[in-house]
């Protein structure tokens, strides 16, 4: 079978499942909401990265599906620990989308369909998006952020700073947060000479009125030097690396 095949099947057999990583507040340590990254669990091939399968989906059109099952299946799980007291008003899910997704016309539509089954409210909903999905269809994407917007459903640029230099199209599309790209965390050593972007992110957050995650923590001495630069908001194999739903219960159960 070719991996496609493959993964038109793994699909209905429902081998896919939902990581989740803390996204945490840095000052408290209070985790403010989760990322939802897909892994594959094949039978033949194990535990699958998403970076070796959401390309060949995006390219054959089957991300659509998947992707519906990945909102479906994070909005339903965020509702469930909704339910069961775990998780607060402001917790929030978020879930990466590629640019074939993105695009689709009846986009929203079946966005508001999710969120009518699984009963989230649209407010605890952000999308990940990356900035060349922004502005490689530009047109389209002015119309549903704007739906977006009306919903109240947040808008995260991911990777942020990997992308197209220019930052015009941060003041034509309402953004909310950016994702700071591990690459520019991972520089951070505690020296003044490596801060590198880091500062200067900050401020475009500060004067467009965005918030700003930072990735990819993975020591105390980044951390210690993103608070000290005012960042709010980060997540990385520092707090926890993404962890299985099970796991979240457990750690939900013991966060202050
Ligand atoms: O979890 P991991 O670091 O292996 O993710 C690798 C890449 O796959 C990341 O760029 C992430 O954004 C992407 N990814 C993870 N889950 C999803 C998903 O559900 N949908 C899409 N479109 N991309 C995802
Ligand atoms: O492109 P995106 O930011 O959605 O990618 C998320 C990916 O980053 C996930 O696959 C996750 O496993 C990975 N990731 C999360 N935290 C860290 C970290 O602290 N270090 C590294 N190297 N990767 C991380
Ligand atoms: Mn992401
Ligand atoms: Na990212």
């Amino acid at each position: 079978l070719n991996l496609e095949t493959e993964l038109r099947y793994a699909l209905n057999r429902h081998e896919f499942l939902l990581h989740y990583q803390p996204i945490v507040h840095l000052k408290t340590g209070k985790i403010q909401g989760f990322e939802a990254l897909i892994r594959w669990n094949s039978p033949t091939r194990g535990l699958v990265s998403p970076s070796q399968f959401i390309p060949v989906t995006e390219e054959t059109g089957l991300i659509v599906p998947l992707g519906q099952w990945v909102l479906k299946e994070a909005c339903s799980q965020l509702r469930e620990w909704q339910k069961l007291g775990l998780v607060d008003d402001s917790m929030s899910v978020s879930v990466n989308l590629t640019a074939h997704q993105f695009t689709q016309v009846d986009f929203c539509q079946q966005l508001d369909q999710i969120l009518a089954e699984t009963r989230l409210s649209p407010h605890h909903l952000k999308l990940e998006i990356t900035e060349s999905t922004i502005m490689d269809n530009q047109r389209s994407a002015q119309s549903i952020l704007q739906q977006l917007k009306s919903r109240h459903i947040s808008l995260s640029i991911d990777d942020f700073g990997t992308g197209y230099s220019s930052l015009s199209y941060l003041h034509a599309f309402p953004v909310d947060i950016l994702k700071v790209d591990r690459s520019f965390v991972q520089s951070l050593d505690g020296s003044r000479e490596n801060l590198g972007l880091i500062p200067a992110i900050f401020s475009i957050t500060q004067a467009m009125g965005m918030s700003a995650i930072a990735e990819g923590i993975e020591t105390a001495i980044q951390l210690a030097q993103l608070r000290h630069l005012n960042y709010e908001f980060g997540q990385g194999y520092f707090f926890s690396k993404p962890l299985p739903s099970e796991a979240v219960v457990e750690l939900l159960k013991t966060d202050p």
